[in-house]
């Protein structure tokens, strides 16, 4: 993380400024408790700080400190785009290029120049922002902002509202801690979260468990559409429109299916490939365990990209073609999958 410059941010924020917080569309729990987190602690200094989200974010969110004051830009458009308007300092947080809040939301944010100030933990980000805190290696967003929290010598403003927020960003981006990227450094910031306020065993509750009956019942399709390529030590997982509505989908409902695919033992890869009939779109979720990058993965042949072992994706042409050039390439892959699964 390049903080050479954090003179000039602490400069910059010693006085009252208006500050939009924007987190990538279809935001997740890292991508909204950074927001929230940094909003809360800026509050304290007096700015004017508003988060804005692309659109809205699943239920499981829904009960995060200072949620309800979030900005729907999709909802409210033109008070988002005034909002960013007169904004003086936008933070983005969560996303490596300004195309990942949408195409409605991406007009108005190419049209302004305030400062940008850009905290990331995506691989290859863009180069928009004055300011980027961008480490690929770090777990999670959230993770960054501590870092970034602590270079301003603030630690001592984290209070539970903000250790909340960052709390749960970490617990979320890190697969509850299961991921290689949460590291000693990671364990000990959240050690000190829990000492300024954030209640582990209720935010994972929040988290986690909120199944409904139908998520449950789609999650058993999920499962019997699962196809595994064992020579290929791939596993995928199909849902169409069809199982969308017959079992009443909600946003984030299929939040986490393509880890079932991923556990596996024999399996190193793993996808989700659901239809998005609104859209016209096929969405594409890739994981992998070890060093078979999902995101060279995904931006070579599904218009995607993300960490070397979550990647997002996408498809304009049916599920069913979308699925069989997924297995047309998955040859040229042979090789490097299997060596990723000896390692
Ligand atoms: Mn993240």
């Amino acid at each position: 993380m390049n903080l050479g410059k954090i003179d000039e941010i602490m400069e910059l924020l010693s006085a009252p400024k208006k500050i939009v917080i924007v987190s990538h569309r279809n935001p997740d729990g890292d991508a909204y408790g950074s927001s929230l987190a940094l909003y809360h602690f800026l509050l304290k200094f007096d700015h004017l700080v508003t988060v804005l989200s692309p659109n809205d974010a699943p239920d499981f969110l829904k009960w995060l400190p200072g949620q309800e004051k979030i900005v729907i830009f999709e909802k409210e458009v033109k008070r988002g785009t005034q909002l960013l308007e007169e904004a003086e300092i936008v933070f983005t947080l969560d996303f490596n290029a300004l195309q990942r809040v949408g195409p409605k939301m991406l007009i108005p944010l190419e049209k302004i120049r305030p400062i940008f100030i850009m905290i990331d933990h995506h691989q290859q980000p863009d180069d928009y922002a004055e300011y980027a805190f961008v480490d690929p290696e770090s777990c999670s967003t959230s993770q960054l902002l501590y870092q970034f929290i602590e270079k301003l010598n603030h630690l001592d403003y984290i209070d539970k509202d903000v250790a909340t927020c960052i709390y749960t960003g970490i617990l979320t981006d890190t697969g509850s801690f299961r991921f290689p990227s949460t590291t000693s450094l990671t364990h000990r910031i959240v050690a000190n979260l829990l000492d300024l306020g954030a209640n582990n065993s209720e935010i994972y509750n929040q988290i986690h468990n909120v199944n409904t009956y139908n998520r449950v019942q789609l999650l058993g399709r999920a499962l019997k559409n699962l196809i595994v390529l064992n020579e290929y030590h791939t596993a995928y997982i199909t849902l169409s429109q069809k199982d969308l509505r017959e079992f009443n989908f909600r946003k984030g409902d299929t939040e986490g299916f393509v880890n079932y695919a991923l556990s596996i033992a024999n399996v190193i890869f793993a996808a989700i490939f659901i239809e998005d009939r609104n859209q016209g779109i096929i969405k594409i979720s890739f994981r992998s365990s070890g060093n078979f990058s999902v995101n060279e993965f995904s931006r070579n042949h599904f218009n995607g990209g993300g960490h070397i072992n979550a990647a997002g994706g996408r498809s304009e042409e049916s599920l069913q073609s979308t699925t069989k050039n997924f297995t047309k390439i998955l040859p040229n892959y042979k090789a490097e999958l299997i060596a990723s699964y000896e390692k």
